[in-house]
C-alpha cells in the first residue's frame, strides 16, 4: 500500500507513523506530508528517513491511503482531492464527522459498514473513541437511556503547543500559550471552542458523535470537558442510565469479555485505570464499576485510554487495515 500521513510532523501524525511500523502495516511507498513550513524535512519511519512532500506532490502520486491529521480545515479543502484520485481518506479531524454521507467508524463497533465506495472516513474524537468502546456492548444488552459525562483530558490532546506549554510552566519557563490560562496547578473546564448553547464543541462531540457511532438519536448524553495537566491519556467519568436493570457481575462479565477493553477493577487493591497506566498502549480501560443507587437502573464507571493512540492514531490505523483486509481498496 502506498501510504501518505497529512500532518505526519504533528502529536497524531508522528503516532500514525509509530502505529503503522509497530503493527507492521504494509506500507510499500510512504508519503509524510505538512505545512508548507515543514517541506524538505526528514522524519523517521523504521528508522529509514523520509522527506516531507507538499500536499500536492502527495496527490499527484496517487496514493492508496491517506491518514489525516492536520486540522479540520485542511482535511475540508484536501480530503475531496484525494478522493477524486481514488484514494481512501481516513480523516482525524473533526471535519466530516457529522456528515450525513460519511461513516464515523470505531472498528470494533461499526466497520462492517464500510465499503469500497467510502472515499472519506472519518476517525471520531478522542473522547468520544474510548467512551463508546465501553458503551457499544452494554448499549447491545441493556440499552442506554441517558449518559452524564465528565471528562478529565491530557494537553496533548491540544496538540504540541499545549505540551510545551505545561513543560514550560513545570520548568518556570515563559513562553507560548495554547490556554487562556495556565495549565499547571490547574483544570480547565474549556476544551476546544463555546458553542452558542454554552457548551463546549468538545461536549457537543461527545453527544452528537455517541448517538452515531452506536447509531441510537434516543440516547440522551450531557457532558462536562476538562482539560487538566497530565500529559498521557484522557479519564472519564460516566454515570449510565439504562432501559432495563442488570447485574453488576454481568456489566463485568460483558466488559471483561469485549476486545479491547480491559477491567482495572479491585478497590481491594487499589486498582483502578489512570493515564500514567494507559500511556503508549492501545487498549480503553475501565474501572470503579459501581452501581448509582439514585435512581434505577444505573451505574457508574471510570475510563481511561491513551488519547492519542487508541484515540486517534492506533483508531485510524485499525480502520486502514479493515480496508486492506476485506479488500475495500481499489487496486
Ligand atoms: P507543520 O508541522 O508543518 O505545522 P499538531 O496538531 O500536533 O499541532 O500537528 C498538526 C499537523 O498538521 C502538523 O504536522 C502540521 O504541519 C500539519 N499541518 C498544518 N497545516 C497543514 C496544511 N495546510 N497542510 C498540510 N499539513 C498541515
Ligand atoms: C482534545 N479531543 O483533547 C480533543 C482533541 O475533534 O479530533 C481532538 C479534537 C478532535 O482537545
Amino acid at each position: 500500500m502506498k501510504i501518505a500521513v497529512v500532518g505526519a510532523t504533528g502529536l497524531v501524525g508522528e503516532v500514525m507513523l509509530n502505529v503503522l511500523a509497530e503493527r507492521n502495516f504494509p506500507v510499500s511507498e510512504l508519503i509524510p506530508v505538512a505545512s508548507e513550513r515543514s517541506i524538505g524535512k526528514t522524519i523517521e519511519f523504521k528508522g529509514k528517513p523520509f522527506t516531507v512532500q507538499s500536499i500536492q506532490t502527495a496527490i499527484d502520486q496517487k496514493p492508496d491511503i491517506a491518514l489525516f491529521s492536520a486540522g479540520g480545515n485542511t482535511s475540508k479543502e484536501w480530503a475531496p482531492k484525494f478522493a477524486e484520485v481514488g484514494t481512501t481518506v481516513i480523516d482525524n479531524s473533526s471535519a466530516w464527522r457529522m456528515d450525513l454521507d460519511k461513516k464515523l467508524v470505531v472498528p470494533e463497533i461499526n466497520a462492517k459498514a464500510l465499503t469500497k465506495n467510502d472515499k472519506i472516513i472519518a476517525n471520531p474524537n478522542c473522547s468520544t473513541i474510548q467512551m463508546v468502546m465501553v458503551l457499544a456492548p452494554l448499549h447491545k444488552r441493556y440499552k442506554i437511556k441517558r449518559l452524564v459525562v465528565s471528562t478529565y483530558q491530557s494537553v496533548s490532546g491540544t496538540g504540541l503547543k499545549a505540551v510545551h506549554q505545561l513543560d514550560n510552566e513545570m520548568a518556570g519557563i515563559k513562553g507560548e500559550m495554547a490556554y487562556p490560562y495556565p495549565i499547571h496547578r490547574n483544570a480547565l473546564p474549556h476544551c476546544d471552542v463555546f458553542e452558542e448553547n454554552g457548551y463546549t464543541k468538545e461536549e457537543m462531540k461527545l453527544v452528537r458523535e455517541t448517538q452515531k457511532i452506536l447509531d441510537d438519536k434516543t440516547i440522551a448524553v450531557t457532558a462536562t470537558a476538562v482539560r487538566i495537566p497530565t500529559a498521557g491519556g484522557h479519564s472519564e467519568s460516566i454515570n449510565i442510565e439504562f432501559k432495563s436493570d442488570f447485574k453488576l457481575n454481568d456489566i463485568r462479565d460483558i466488559l471483561d469479555k469485549t476486545e479491547g477493553v480491559v477491567l482495572q477493577d479491585n478497590t481491594n487493591t487499589n486498582t483502578y485505570p489512570m493515564p500514567i497506566l494507559a500511556h503508549g498502549k492501545d487498549d480503553v480501560f475501565v474501572g470503579r464499576i459501581r452501581r448509582d443507587g439514585s435512581q434505577p437502573n444505573s451505574l457508574n464507571l471510570w475510563i481511561v485510554s491513551d488519547n492519542l493512540r487508541k484515540g486517534a492514531a492506533t483508531n485510524a490505523v485499525q480502520i486502514a487495515e479493515y480496508l486492506v483486509t476485506n479488500s475495500l481498496i481499489d487496486d
